[in-house]
């Protein structure tokens, strides 16, 4: 299994050489991909040496879809991506490529709901009961906790392109490895308070919502 880790970025100058040292600690390959960060974050990565590949484009949609770009153009099978404001912890990827060496399509790095701004929280708990409700996930190991999370690894072979610019990317992931038939597994994470100003807004919530309702009638 050939694994790399992405830190999908837009201005992380106070966060990034925190998140650089703890993955480089792991002797993981890793890259960035940024869009029109102007605060010096890709100055930080450059002089670390970590590759940033740049796009045009706003959202984090976006960052992502060029992060599945470019590690099946380097030649990766799994993607693991992990926020860069230092509020997942970066420790943890080993258990998650783990999971995915012992067959898992997907492993999600769940959030204890305690640990997320309260005004996050109900948005999230709709968007993870939508998904587990209109995708029928019942019964033991199925449902899903935190379709938010901005810390997942993935098999990059069974996964289709992604269309989503935006915050709603982390739900359309979620929603295409169910309708791909994607084992999915759930890792329970710390979540820590946000070094560096949050890009997520209220009108992101709707978007997330219409994101699963959309993915629930398209093939
Ligand atoms: N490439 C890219 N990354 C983004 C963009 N917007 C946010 N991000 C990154 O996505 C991650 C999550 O963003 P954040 O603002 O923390 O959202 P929250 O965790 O939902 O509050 C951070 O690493 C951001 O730098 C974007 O437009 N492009
Ligand atoms: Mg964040």
């Amino acid at each position: 299994m050939k694994a790399v880790v992405c830190l999908p970025t837009r201005n992380e100058k106070s966060s990034i050489q925190i998140m650089i040292d703890s993955i480089k600690k792991l002797k993981l390959p890793l890259f960035i991909s940024d869009e029109n960060s102007t605060d010096g974050t890709i100055a930080i990565a450059e002089k670390n040496k970590v590759p940033v590949y740049q796009r045009d484009g706003k959202g984090k949609g976006y960052g992502m879809q060029k992060a599945v770009e470019v590690a099946k153009q380097l030649g990766y099978d799994v993607l693991a991506t992990i926020d860069c404001d230092c509020t997942y912890p970066a420790e943890k990827i080993p258990e998650l490529l783990a999971k995915i060496d012992d067959g898992a399509g997907m492993v999600i790095g769940v959030r204890n709901v305690k640990n997320i701004r309260k005004r996050h929280r109900l948005p999230n708990l709709v968007h993870t009961w939508a998904i587990n409700i209109l995708f029928f996930r019942f019964g033991s190991g199925k449902w899903l906790h935190d379709i938010n999370s901005g810390m997942r690894a993935f098999r990059l072979g069974k996964i289709r392109p992604f269309k989503s610019k935006g915050f709603d990317i982390e739900a359309e992931i979620t929603t295409r490895a169910i309708k791909d038939g994607l084992n999915i597994k759930e890792v329970p994470v710390e979540y820590e308070k946000r070094v560096g100003e949050s890009k997520i807004r209220i009108k992101d919530g709707f978007l997330i919502l219409m994101r699963i309702v959309k993915e629930r009638f398209l093939p």
